[in-house]
């Protein structure tokens, strides 16, 4: 899973200018989602639906744990996650990347389900130092703070051919999520900038104009290490009895050009910019080369997928739906309503229709409503047209905040 990873910034997806062969080739070998959908729009809401397979309201983690003010919360150590229930079904699990499901140590992944853990818990990190945005240092070994030297990505990528050579023999269940193109915006070859006790949210050291140079750099070297990990597999001769699955966990940032093409919005947002994202699965000799998919699929049911895959039925009271069938059939999801909600945003997804509604303190509440087929960049507001419509879709929205609403949230913005 990459972060903050627009619609527009692999090649596969449109990008002109990022140059992304491995992801392409994945691609073109196995499935591309064109309707794939981040649950938040931002980084820990997706993660908090992502490994419990169920709405972040209803694990009470709605806004972004903050390494400011959010330093003492996590995901409730009683939610069952992916990687505990793959364990129960004779997976070896391992996390190399970024949690940023909570800061202390009790809250680690380790405690979650996962076998061994390396990486770092905070949103970001510089790319060599590891420190985090409020000066703490932030690379895990488990449950131990133990650095490595070395850039992230290569570092995170390491991690995880080593782990796919040590358990090649039996069943693992990888998870990966790295940094990139997440800011501090640093390539292979930008000094660490950041250092322990020094609060830094920026790499002030290089020119504005430049970061957009770096940032694809950043993707480029993402997209290489998973060239290298695919290499593992093939090398292990595993790959045709592996699923490979990548996606964001969020649109791209408003700042550094226009990632998220054609879609309008960004991080953040509840426009299609914010939360739909490049997603490609592959798995050779299982899912046929160059199959396009438009089934709209969120985080949230891949939890339930790889436990269907893994012969298991998925625990009860999931939000996500498995989309096994997608993947090996080309098959279509039931009906279903999907729903976001990030601050005063809240939206629905039925079939091609989308209602957004923004609450206003001051004055009457701001209702959108597209046809997502004809107008994927949600510029032609229909709300006033289709009034009917609007009052079923709210009336969905407002049962399903109703059912998900935690009484006491961990952590809501
Ligand atoms: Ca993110």
């Amino acid at each position: 899973m990459a972060d903050d990873l627009g619609y527009g910034d692999i090649g596969c997806y449109g990008s002109q200018t990022i140059h992304t062969p491995n992801l392409d080739r994945l691609a073109s070998e196995g499935m591309k989602f064109n309707d794939y959908h981040s649950n938040g729009a931002v980084c820990s809401p997706t993660r908090a639906a992502l490994i419990t397979g169920k709405y972040q309201q209803r694990v009470g983690i709605e806004g972004v744990i903050t390494a400011a003010h959010h330093r003492n919360v996590g995901l409730d150590l009683k939610e069952i996650t992916m990687a505990e229930a793959l364990k129960k079904a004779g997976y070896i699990t391992g996390m190399f990347g970024k949690w940023h499901l909570g800061y202390p140590e009790k809250y680690n992944p380790v405690h979650q389900g996962f076998d061994e853990f390396r990486g770092y818990v905070a949103g970001n990190i510089d790319y060599f130092s590891h420190i985090d945005q409020e000066g703490y240092f932030d690379w895990w070994k488990n449950t131990v703070l133990e650095d490595d030297k070395g850039y992230s990505t290569d570092l995170l990528t390491n991690y995880g051919i080593d782990f796919i050579n040590r358990h090649k023999n039996e069943p693992f269940f990888l998870y990966l999520p790295y940094e990139v193109p997440h800011y501090p915006y640093q390539g292979r070859h930008i000094k660490p900038f950041r250092k322990v006790g020094v609060k830094a949210a920026h790499n002030k050291t290089i020119q504005e104009d430049s970061i957009p140079g770096i940032y694809k750099e950043m993707i480029e070297v993402m997209d290489e290490d998973i060239g290298r990990i695919i290499r593992a597999l093939k090398n292990a001769h595993i790959s045709e009895n592996t699923l490979v699955f990548f996606c964001s966990d969020n649109g791209g940032v408003k700042k550094y050009g226009k990632h998220n093409k054609p879609l309008r919005g960004w991080k953040a947002q509840l426009y299609e910019g914010g939360h739909r994202v490049p997603a490609i699965a592959w798995w050779p000799g299982k899912i046929p080369a160059g199959t396009r998919t438009d089934e709209t699929i969120l985080s949230m049911d891949i939890f339930p997928t790889l436990i269907n895959i893994a012969g298991r039925t998925p625990p009860e009271g999931l939000d996500g739906i498995s989309f096994k069938n997608v993947l090996l059939q080309n098959g279509n999801m039931p009906d279903r309503s999907l729903f976001w909600r990030f601050h005063h945003v809240k939206a629905i997804r039925h079939g091609d229709w989308k209602l957004i509604i923004q609450e206003t303190k001051t004055a009457q509440n701001k209702i959108e409503l597209y046809n997502l087929k004809d107008d994927l960049s949600e510029i032609n507001n229909l709300a006033d047209k289709k009034t009917d419509l609007v009052i079923m879709l709210q009336e969905k929205l407002n049962k399903w905040e109703k059912e998900v609403t935690k009484e006491v949230m961990i952590l809501s913005q």
